[in-house]
């Protein structure tokens, strides 16, 4: 191995160290009181086990080749949307790339449609057409769901205005990846977001999703500026960083992004530091291009067993209450999974509906277009 590689997988070891320092300059343990009450946080302890269990048994749908086409799961991500979805109100839009069922669940897409859907049954969220990347739930604000990387970020950006323009007093959480942010869509959306938000016409809350990989290529091997937000200051959006795996930390600062952009119709940004502790795709490695040592020493910071150290040390919970949720969220994701199985497949009839072919009109040869 290169001895530059090696420097590099050395630093990227004391990574997760280092999003626990940053995690002090946000405010957190500057002696202020928790935001949310013991309650409230168990609630959102049951929602993040809900999730990393129906990820789970994703993944073995997905090995077992029950789920076709490609899958890729949230796992040790789940603090960032748990606590910034936290903030979604009635009228906001969410829009995110292909790692999308976490957003959706927490959104209050119906599990047993979300599995549906990775299966492709026609009970799925989508009628089984768009499958694990292409989720979309209207009702629930959730706008999707895309394989692109980066190809959301301009519609993001355009629903922000649309929303503002309408007045509605809605907001976008605009979630992407750290892979995506180097994708030219990118500079291109953010350039009219901060342009736009100028006459309060852009209610973008940026969500970055920095999991220090876009497959596997590190952060570092990706960009010499590796601050993440600090790429907003070209196009006059302010920004700050949270340390992606406390929950706490996230709520306390997706509250404060969520009502400045609420309130002044301006995009903001967040670089969320985190960690994917599962492999890119689900037919992916899991190392190759990280070491033991630093998926164990993320692992020590897993957000929910960060989260249960704090229910407990707060006697918000006791083990067995802590247990039986676990208990209860296993049912539900193996409910989820036997709805999926004995689905049927779409009709066929479906090939043919929700497909756009409005009529087109064609001027005729020599309407005096152009001429
Ligand atoms: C335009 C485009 N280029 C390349 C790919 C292949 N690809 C799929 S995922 C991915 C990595 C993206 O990483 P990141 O944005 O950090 O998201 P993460 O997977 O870490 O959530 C790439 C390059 C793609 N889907 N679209
Ligand atoms: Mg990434």
């Amino acid at each position: 191995m290169a001895t530059t590689e090696r420097q590099g997988r050395k630093s990227r070891s004391t990574s997760a160290r280092k999003a626990a320092d940053r995690a002090k300059a946000n405010g957190k343990e500057a002696g202020q009181p928790p935001r949310v009450k013991n309650d409230a946080l168990l609630d959102l302890y049951r929602k993040m086990v809900e999730v990393r269990l129906f990820e789970d048994a994703a993944q073995r749908g997905f090995r077992t080749g029950k789920i076709g086409g490609y899958l890729h799961v949230y796992s040790g991500q789940e603090a960032v949307a748990t606590g910034f979805l936290h903030e979604y109100r009635e009228g906001d839009r969410i829009i995110t790339a292909y790692r999308d069922h976490a957003h959706a669940l927490l959104l209050g897409s119906e599990p047993k449609a979300v599995m549906a859907e990775l299966y492709g049954k026609g009970t799925g969220l989508v009628k089984g057409k768009g499958g694990s990347m292409h989720l979309f739930d209207v009702a629930n604000g959730f706008m999707g769901g895309y394989g692109i990387v980066g190809g959301h970020i301009p519609l993001g950006v355009g629903m922000a205005y649309s929303l503002a323009y309408r007045k509605t007093g809605g907001i976008v959480q605009l979630f992407l990846g750290d892979g995506a942010i180097h994708n030219g869509a990118f500079h291109e959306a953010a350039n009219l977001a901060g342009l736009w938000g100028r006459d309060g016409l852009n209610p973008t809350l940026f969500v970055i999703e920095n999991n220090q990989y876009g497959m596997g290529t590190s952060v570092e091997r990706s960009t010499a500026m590796t601050d993440l937000g600090s790429k907003f200051d070209s196009y006059g959006i302010e920004h700050e960083k949270v340390d992606g795996m406390d929950l706490e930390a996230v709520l306390d600062c997706a509250h404060r992004a969520a009502e400045r952009v609420r309130e002044s119709g301006k995009p903001f940004a967040v670089e969320a530091l985190t960690y994917r502790l599962v492999p890119h795709g689900a037919a992916d490695f899991l190392e190759k291009y990280r070491t033991k040592e630093e998926i164990r020493e993320w692992r020590q910071r897993d957000p929910i067993g960060l989260l249960e150290r704090t229910l407990l040390e707060r006697d918000a919970a006791d083990e067995d209450a802590l247990k039986a949720i676990r208990e209860t969220a296993k049912a539900r994701s193996d409910e989820a999974v036997q709805f999926a199985d004995e689905s049927p497949d779409p009709d066929l009839t479906e090939l043919t509906t929700d497909v756009y072919a409005g009529e087109m009109h064609v001027p005729a040869a020599g309407s005096g277009i152009g001429e």
